[in-house]
Parts: structure tokens; C-alpha cells; sequence
């Protein structure tokens, strides 16, 4: 078996510096450790890079919705099924800054924009920069979700203003055709270069529950960690279920313990990286939660909907980070109501 690697027998580690040459096989040792070794290493190499007791809030809004050309096979959003969601024109400005700063108020410090497209056309970028500019003027970290993106593209979200780009690889390489046909990995690949010669910062990851292995989820993680720089940001989606769509006939939700494991090696494979429990919160328990805080995860979607799907209630939120002593915008905005941590 593969040693992993700066383990010591005590279960102390070596912290070696960030890599970008991570074999499959590393991974694989680090998910196969004793639970208690990889959340010690998990933990330990987060606490170099991050304050444990913090945790990101994020807000989402789907500024276009539904009506994609792609054929992503667990989105709600393509044109390809029959998903019963109503396609809707883009968002005007004002709609979207009166949503962005009642996220601000409810403790949100980043705003994503997302918009159903294969890539945005020139005169909606027009409209899309406007919308960055005047929610950066909220005081906001700013991201936005729009499909592939050429280099001027890229450099025009970049002077609007924009801090991050979010574009998944999604799975592995290997599970990657089960799933998308309309574009791909490379195509990807290709945009999240361009987001990052732009000066944008990466925010990428991926989805679980579609149906992939395990070693398809570690191949997700080894795919991201070998990019030329980590992305910044690493959302990790449990697949949210979606009536009509083809990821129906194969998901499979993970292992409560698999899922922690695997929050864990993102941690360790990318330890500078904020890795944000992004869809499918609404399947985890607290406990759950609170283990994958343990094993590393810094980062959660606040707000009662993600894009077209739900998402945990802004009070269990609030109450959960309450109860575990865990400091983001979210309490500070509005506390929850007391609960003693021994309860
Ligand atoms: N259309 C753009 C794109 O695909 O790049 C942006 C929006 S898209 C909804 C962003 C990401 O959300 C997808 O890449 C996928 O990882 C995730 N996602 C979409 N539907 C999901 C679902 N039902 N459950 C979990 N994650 C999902
Ligand atoms: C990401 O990785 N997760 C977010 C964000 N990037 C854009 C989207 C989750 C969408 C969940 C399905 C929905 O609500 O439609
Ligand atoms: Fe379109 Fe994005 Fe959904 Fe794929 S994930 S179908 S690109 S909205």
C-alpha cells in the first residue's frame, strides 16, 4: 500500500509545501487511513492555513435561469429534459442588487451570480458587468457562474470588478462522458485558464451522489490539486435531486463517513484552498456537518435556495454554527437564539 505521504507512525505529520503532482494513489492512501489519522491530518493542516472556527458564508442567485443548451445530466436547469422548471429571461440590475444586499444583511459575505448558459453572449456580459460593479459597490466579494468564456471576456469581468469565477470540472476525468456530452473536460480546462490569466480567482469543483466511485470522486479532487494553481475556492455538491433528469437513474447518495473522508483529502491535497460544503446540505445532519467542518470544510451556501434547488434553513444555519462555536458573518448579523454548547 502507498504510504501516505508525511505521516509518521505517531500520527503527527510533516507539512510539506503546496503540490501540484498529486498520483491518484496518494489520495487513495490518505481516504484509506484510520478515520481518526486522516481527520487528525486534515485538521492539523488546516489549522496551519486557516482559523478553524471560522466558516465562509457564500449566497447564491441564478441571474438567467433554465432553457441551457448543455445537457448536464443532474442539472435542472438544461434544455435537453423535462425538468418542469420555467426558463426565465436575465435578471435586471436592480432586481439583482436588492437580492445581493439582502444576502449581505443576512450575513452573506460573496454573491455568485449564475446564469444557464453555454457561454454568455457579448451583450449579456455587457448587462453581467454592470450587475458585478454595483454589487462589489455593496462591499461584497463578488463571483459569477456563466458558462465557458474567452480571454477578452475573462478581462472584462476582471475590470468590472469580478473576485471569482466559478466553472466545475464536476467528476473524473473517467466518469466525466457519463454524464456531460455537449462540452468538454478540456473545454473547461480551457475556460479556467482563461479565468486565471484574467486575474480572477478559481473557484472549482465538482458533484457527488451522480453514481461515481470513489475513485472517481478522489480522481476529482487529484484533477483539481494537479491544476498549474490550486482554485481558491473548491465547492464540493452533494447531487440535490432533480425530477427528469438522467443523474436520477444512476445517483447513489454517499456514505455519511465517505463524504467526511473526502472533504478530508481535499483538505490535505489542497490546504490552502477554501473548500465549501456546496449543494445537498439539506441531506446532511448537523453531525455530519460538523465532522466535515472538522475534516476541513471552511465554506457554506447560506439562504433558503441555491439556484433552483433548497438549501438549509438561514435559522438551522445559524443555530448549527452557534452550537459549534464557529464564528462567520452569519451569527454576527443576527445571533441565533442561545443555545448552550453543552445542550
Ligand atoms: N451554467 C454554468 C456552468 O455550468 O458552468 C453555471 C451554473 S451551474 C448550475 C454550476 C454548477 O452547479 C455545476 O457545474 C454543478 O457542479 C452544480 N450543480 C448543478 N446542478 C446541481 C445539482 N442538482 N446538485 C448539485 N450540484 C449541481
Ligand atoms: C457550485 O459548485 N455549486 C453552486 C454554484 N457552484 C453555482 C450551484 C449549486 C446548484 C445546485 C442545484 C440548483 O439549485 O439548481
Ligand atoms: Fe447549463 Fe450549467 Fe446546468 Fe450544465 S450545469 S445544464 S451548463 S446551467
Amino acid at each position: 500500500m502507498v504510504q501516505a505521504a508525511g505521516l509518521k507512525r505517531n500520527g503527527s505529520h510533516d507539512i510539506g509545501p503546496v503540490r501540484h503532482d498529486w498520483d491518484r494513489s496518494e489520495a487513495e492512501a490518505h481516504y484509506a487511513l484510520p478515520f481518526a489519522d486522516l481527520m487528525f491530518r486534515a485538521q492539523s493542516i488546516h489549522r496551519e492555513n486557516f482559523d478553524p472556527n471560522h466558516v465562509e458564508t457564500a449566497s447564491l442567485l441564478s441571474i438567467k435561469t433554465g432553457g441551457c443548451p448543455e445537457d448536464c445530466g443532474y442539472c435542472s436547469q438544461s434544455a435537453h429534459y423535462d425538468t418542469g422548471l420555467k426558463a426565465t429571461k436575465l435578471m435586471a440590475q436592480a432586481d439583482v442588487v436588492a437580492t445581493a444586499r439582502r444576502a449581505r444583511d443576512a450575513g452573506a459575505s460573496r454573491f455568485c451570480m449564475a446564469a444557464a448558459w453555454r457561454n454568455p453572449k457579448d451583450r449579456d456580459l455587457d448587462e453581467v458587468c454592470g450587475m458585478v460593479s454595483a454589487v462589489k459597490d455593496l462591499g461584497m466579494e463578488t463571483c459569477a457562474t456563466l458558462g465557458m468564456l474567452t480571454p477578452a471576456q475573462a478581462t472584462r469581468l476582471r475590470d468590472a470588478g469580478l473576485d471569482f469565477y466559478n466553472h466545475n470540472v464536476d467528476t473524473s476525468p473517467e466518469f466525466y462522458d457519463k454524464i456531460i456530452t455537449t462540452r468538454t473536460l478540456q473545454d473547461r480546462v480551457d475556460t479556467l485558464a482563461r479565468v486565471r490569466d484574467a486575474g480572477i480567482k478559481v473557484c472549482c469543483g465538482g458533484i457527488v451522489g451522480m453514481g461515481e466511485e470513489v475513485e472517481d470522486r478522489l480522481g476529482m479532487l487529484v484533477l483539481l490539486a494537479n491544476l498549474p494553481s490550486h482554485p481558491e475556492s473548491v465547492p464540493i455538491n452533494l447531487w440535490n435531486e432533480v425530477e427528469g433528469v438522467p443523474v436520477n437513474d444512476t445517483a447513489e447518495r454517499p456514505d455519511p463517513i465517505a463524504l467526511a473522508r473526502l472533504v478530508a483529502v481535499a483538505r490535505i491535497l489542497m490546504p490552502q484552498s477554501v473548500v465549501r460544503l456546496s449543494a445537498g446540505r439539506q441531506y446532511m445532519t448537523d453531525e455530519l456537518q460538523a465532522l466535515c467542518f472538522l475534516a476541513g470544510a471552511n465554506s457554506i451556501f447560506i439562504g433558503d435556495v441555491l439556484l433552483t434547488t433548497k438549501n438549509p434553513q438561514r435559522d438551522r444555519d445559524a443555530n448549527l454554527l452557534d452550537r459549534l462555536g464557529v464564528k462567520s458573518r452569519l451569527n454576527q448579523v443576527q445571533p441565533a437564539a442561545p443555545q448552550s454548547a453543552h445542550d
